[in-house]
């Protein structure tokens, strides 16, 4: 474990040369140091706490100026890590990143580990365990929709929701403790319906949010989507229509895509990994045999399918094999060639599709692809917008304690509902409450917490 005796700095913006950097500096000895490196530009004492002041950084050693920077000082527990703080914004020039990391060194701090900052934070209480996990995923995040997720798990949407529900508990352990005690009364009737409707009700709001985590899984890792079909139908067309440019190569000739083309796009701010696949139909080559192998490959590790079809083709026996080769698979059924006459009569294509939602669009022309990235967004993630107080699971960690927390609330009522003796409803729900703690960090084990803080990048 991190010692919190130590005093800490690190390169916090991005390594290697920029217009700015920022070091930032934690711990007891930080205004110690801050003394000894850094003259303000008009002579203060006591630097200020949170304000920016323009000044010299100096070598500690040698008294030289080595460059005019900004200096902001923070005293505990006011400050990120809840610790007395430091922050310099000096020029990014990687010699002059290192030379003054080399001063503060030299003055008794040492490097950070990665997620330092944040971890002191978190051991500080200026945040829980789901809030610092979500600094990580801000950082992490590569569309506008996964940094405003982060960001508001950041400010505590989730910590907020969980902490009621620990009271709830608390406050329902309370009561069966006292019947506990005071043998000879039994808990009234009434008041064990009451507890028992208590604990139902967190039960569903658990299962919300558990349910949640199908969305929020998504949102965080992204999914892979394969457009997958019989050659000449617009494929490739279409993934290039979805990326936006020309990724995929386009012919009039059948077989084109022999290889899978794999592309990285966004769609409605969720990240999803597009695979464009070769035709799926009899094979003639070996060629085409390893093409065809690799679309399944494909298909089984995506997961959601384009299934694309050409209207302006009558329905033929190729599309029905691969349409039960998909059979129990999350699937879109796109009607490619619009602009073309259609070959298909309504009623065939409803029967096609059954389950699966379906559409027609141009590839070609880029008619109605926005229709349809909507219409995958709605898929995926439901139509309901989510709400600003609504909480999403995007960490699989929360889910598995919520999960079982779940569990001991289920047993917990069980045992009420059942009329069992208060101890074993109460072994339940404190075991609930642990799990409780494990999600926000209350009574995280420190293994856990080094292998949190240890995907963080250095200087967070
Ligand atoms: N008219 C029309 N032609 C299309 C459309 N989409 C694709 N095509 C044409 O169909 C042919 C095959 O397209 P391609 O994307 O290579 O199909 P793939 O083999 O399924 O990947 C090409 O000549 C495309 O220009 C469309 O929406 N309308
Ligand atoms: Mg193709």
């Amino acid at each position: 474990m991190v010692d919190l005796s130590d005093t800490i700095c690190a390169l916090s913006s991005a390594p290697g040369r920029s217009g700015l950097a920022v070091v930032r500096v934690s711990g007891t000895k930080s205004l110690q140091i801050h003394s000894k490196i850094f003259r303000h530009k008009k002579p203060i004492k006591n630097p200020p706490p949170r304000l920016v002041m323009l000044g010299n950084v100096l070598n500690p050693c040698s008294g030289n100026v080595m460059e005019e920077a900004n200096a902001v000082c923070y005293l505990a527990p006011k400050s990120y890590t809840g610790e007395d703080m430091t922050e310099y914004s000096i020029h990014g020039s990687p010699v002059l990143i290192a030379s003054l990391l080399n001063s503060i060194c030299s003055l008794g701090a040492r490097l950070a580990e990665p997620g330092e900052f944040t971890m002191r934070a978190f051991l500080h209480g200026k945040m829980d365990l789901t809030q610092a996990e979500a600094v990580k995923d801000l950082i992490d995040s590569t569309t506008l929709f996964q940094a405003q997720i982060a960001a508001r798990q950041r400010s505590g949407v989730f910590s907020k929701k969980i902490e009621p529900v620990k009271k709830e508990i608390t406050d329902i352990i309370v009561q069966l403790e006292s019947a506990v005690e005071f043998v000879e009364e039994d808990l009234p009737l009434e008041a064990r319906e009451t507890n028992i409707q208590r604990l139902d009700n967190i039960i569903k709001e658990i299962r919300k949010w558990i349910d949640a985590h199908r969305f929020g899984r998504v949102v965080r890792e992204g999914f892979r989507m394969a457009v997958v079909g019989r050659p000449n139908v617009g494929k490739s067309s279409l993934f290039n229509a979805l990326l936006n440019q020309d990724r995929s190569i386009v012919m009039d000739l059948p077989g084109t895509t022999r290889d899978l083309v794999s592309e990285n796009t966004s769609i409605s701010g969720i990240p999803v990994q597009l695979m464009d696949t070769a035709g799926i139909h009899a094979i003639m080559n070996s060629t085409e045999e390893l093409g065809i192998k690799k679309t399944y490959q494909a298909i089984s590790d995506a997961d959601a399918i384009l299934m694309v079809l050409d209207r302006n083709c009558f329905p033929c026996e190729e599309d029905m094999k691969i349409r039960s080769d998909l059979m129990n698979l999350f699937c879109i059924v796109v009607m490619n060639k619009n602009d073309l006459e259609s070959r298909w009569s309504m009623e065939q294509i409803e029967t096609f599709a059954g389950e699966w939602p379906w559409i027609s669009v141009s590839a070609k022309f880029g008619t109605d692809i926005d229709r349809l990235r909507s219409l995958i967004f709605e898929k995926i993630f439901g139509s309901e917008q989510l709400q600003q107080e609504d909480v999403l699971i995007t960490n699989l960690r929360h889910r598995h304690h919520l999960e079982a927390l779940e569990d001991e609330m289920v047993q917990a009522a069980r045992g009420l509902k059942g009329g069992l003796s208060e101890e074993f409803p109460l072994l339940h729900l404190h075991k609930a409450l642990k799990n409780i703690g494990e999600i926000t960090g209350e009574t995280s084990v420190e293994d856990i917490l080094t292998e949190i803080f240890s995907r963080f990048c250095i200087g967070k």
